[in-house]
């Protein structure tokens, strides 16, 4: 019972099966929380890491979720745990999507298989679901502010004992949140140690002049043999108090200046900076943790990794494939496609990636933008085809939306695409870079709307009602894809110059055969999808979709439903509106975003403003936090699937009985 007084794994995960047969290895078999892991010798580490990674390939392989980056951290997982007293020592993931081995170590073993999954466990750290979980994650680059804060807590609070631990990956060190943080933190003197994870890898290459400063040390050939040396006696007269380490921390500090080119960057800083050494040698990695743990102030130590180590196919193949490579054979690698028979729709985001090209090749002003999601995004098509015209530049939002602004000044036509939720980290780059200057900037807004397995921390929930409050912001969304390749086309013409937002949802659109000749929209119309008399739907983006296939059911059940397509929540479409409202009194308004302050508010705006009395539902996502699961399970929970319409269109015509009746 202990497990569970620790896990404090809240109780609906159990309502999902507890049991799956996985092989666990005979050590591993015996951690069930961190402290089983300190009656182990420091030599059964290697041997318990290599048991943690069998059994994060053994469910990653069959449940899907993230990969290379956890079996990454693996040894550096397990020598954390083993030095450190968690969960009283803070330990803090960035991002967290390399955190599974610190799930499975830390109580949720048993019910790992249920990671992802809905009312499982989550894919990233959450403060609810475990104490181990110091900080919840799912964006980037918040560890070392976090770990910050509560280490001058702890300082405060005359907790001289508690250590405090921020794992970042080099890819999130080339965020600005993440230069805050260390700026601070050197002034700070509180205890606190963040382990720089340098896999040279982001989801794709890392990029960036600090990517580069990070080769240059680890691959400081003289720097590292001295180093070695020094870190060698470093360790042993720093047991001898304050004064020794104080002259091993100068020789060391000389050696570093006088090998490396440059100053070192965190040294400059006021963080004392230790490494690089070899993250996957568990042992060394628990010697020099510990070291670490008898040096006051801020420190860095920074470790060399492979993400994907110690599994083959991961190893020889392409770090991004398998930073989340879905499921595949665990024996032979192979990562499970599903082959279909007939052409199928593609993804959103390969719409935009494809489509942006074929306009750039015809406009030579458009450029392409992505902060560290060229993948993610498909902004990667343009970076091989146009490599002077298309950037990712880290994981920076902000400095993305203010870089395409420094761009649009200059009369070329930046597409930046930033998944929703990322974007939340750019909104005063939007107001005060783009729409206050009102320069042509087209947002692309991937990702909007409930993503799914990801979960809150990823979900595009509020872009509709954070945008459409700036003024000079045309925000739009189609609802196929067709309609996005217009709303491009339609925004990089000179006269639609302006700041616009076009917003789309993860995955699959509905048409296979997408690729049809642009055509120019008119700026804050939308359309008519369907006639009706009895009740209305205005919709916007693809969740339309699922409101053609409830007005097909309502149909059979006696209810002739409009539906209208806004396409614009931003300029709204008035003529449409009076249409609407000058015919209609009862009315439901379908968005895959916030209902507070999105397009539903909008048009109770509009009504208000314009002195119509009709009844109007409101469906989209509820005021509170939206957990995991697939999109359908979401869209379920929140009640904007197909069904949920028909059934408020019925409670709406008062055709509840009839609708219970089939
Ligand atoms: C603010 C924000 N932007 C983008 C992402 C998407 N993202 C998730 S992981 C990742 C790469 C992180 O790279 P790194 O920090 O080096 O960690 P690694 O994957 O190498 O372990 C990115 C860009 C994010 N989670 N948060």
């Amino acid at each position: 019972m202990y497990y569970l007084r620790r896990c404090v794994a809240a109780s609906f995960i159990f309502a999902l099966p507890l049991l799956m047969e996985i092989k666990t290895g005979p050590l591993l078999s015996q951690v069930t929380i961190p402290e089983d892991l300190k009656k182990f010798s420091i030599e059964d580490l290697p041997q318990i890491s290599d048991e943690l990674r069998d059994f994060i390939v053994e469910i990653v392989s069959k449940k899907g979720g993230h990969f290379g980056a956890s079996l990454g951290v693996v040894e550096l997982t397990v020598a954390l745990h083993y030095v450190f007293n968690t969960p009283y020592d803070q330990l803090v993931w960035d991002v967290g999507h390399q955190a599974y081995g610190h799930k499975i170590l830390t109580g949720r073993r048993e019910i790992f298989h249920t990671n992802r999954k809905y009312n499982g466990l989550s894919g990233f750290p959450k403060r609810k679901e475990s104490e181990y979980d110091a900080m919840g994650v799912g964006h980037s680059s918040t560890s070392i502010s976090a770990a910050l804060g509560m280490s001058v807590a702890s300082q405060v609070k005359g907790e001289k004992d508690r250590q405090h631990i921020a794992v970042i990956g080099d890819g999130a060190m080339t965020a600005g949140l993440a230069f805050e943080g260390l700026n601070h933190g050197g002034v700070e003197n509180s205890n606190m140690i963040v382990v720089l994870n340098d896999n040279c890898m982001s989801i794709d290459p890392n990029v960036g002049a600090l990517k580069e400063y990070l080769t240059d040390i680890s691959t400081s050939h003289t720097y590292n043999k001295v180093k070695d040396e020094v870190w060698n006696l470093l360790g042993k007269i720093s047991k001898f108090g304050p004064n020794a380490q104080d002259i091993a921390a100068r020789v060391e500090n000389a050696i570093k200046h006088s090998f490396l080119e440059q100053s070192n960057y965190f040294e400059s800083l006021n963080w004392r900076y230790f490494g690089p050494i070899d993250g996957h040698d568990v042992v060394r990695v628990a010697k020099v943790l510990e070291d670490l743990k008898d040096i006051p102030g801020p420190k860095i130590l920074h470790i060399l990794t492979k993400k994907g180590k110690g599994y083959e196919p991961a190893e020889a193949g392409s770090p991004t494939t398998w930073h989340a490579p879905g499921l595949f054979n665990k024996e032979t690698g192979e990562i499970v496609k599903v082959i279909p028979t007939t052409p199928q729709p593609p993804k959103y985001q390969d719409v935009f990636g494809h489509s942006i090209i074929e306009l750039a090749e015809k406009n030579d002003k458009i450029m392409g933008v992505t902060p560290a999601m060229p993948s993610g995004c498909s902004l990667k098509f343009m970076m091989e085809a146009m490599p002077e015209r298309a950037f990712d530049v880290g994981i920076a939002e902000q400095h993305a939306v203010t870089f395409s602004a420094g761009l649009a000044t200059q009369g070329m036509i930046p597409f930046c695409n930033i998944y929703s939720s990322f974007m939340q980290r750019a909104y005063d780059s939007v107001i005060h870079d783009v729409a206050i200057q009102n320069l042509h900037v087209v947002m692309c807004l991937d990702r909007g709307g409930l993503v799914g397995a990801d979960g809150p921390t990823h979900h595009g929930a509020y872009d509709l009602a954070f945008m459409r409050c700036i003024p000079n912001l045309l925000v739009s969304s189609p609802m196929n894809e067709e309609e996005l390749r217009n709303l491009m086309y339609t925004s990089q013409l000179e006269k639609n110059a302006g700041s616009w937002v076009i917003r789309y949802p993860r995955g699959e659109g509905v048409m296979p055969n997408w690729k049809k000749p642009f055509k120019e929209l008119k700026v804050g119309q939308g359309r008519r999808v369907k006639n009706g008399d009895d009740i209305a739907f205005l919709t916007l983006g693809p969740i339309g979709n699922l409101t053609v296939e409830a007005c097909k059911e309502l149909d059979k059940k006696g209810i002739n439903a409009a539906h209208y397509d806004m396409r614009f929540v931003k300029p709204l479409d008035e003529n449409l509106l009076h249409e609407v409202f000058g015919k209609f009194d009862k009315v439901i308004t379908v968005e895959d975003g916030c209902i507070q302050g999105g397009m539903g508010s909008a048009i109770l705006e509009f009504m208000a403003d314009n002195g119509y009395q009709a009844k109007v539902v409101r469906l989209g996502i509820p005021d509170k936090i939206i957990e995991h699961g697939s999109q359908a399970e979401l869209y379920r929970e929140c009640e904007y699937d197909a069904q949920a319409m028909v059934e408020t269109a019925l409670k709406m015509a008062n055709k509840k009985a009839q609708s219970l009746a089939g």
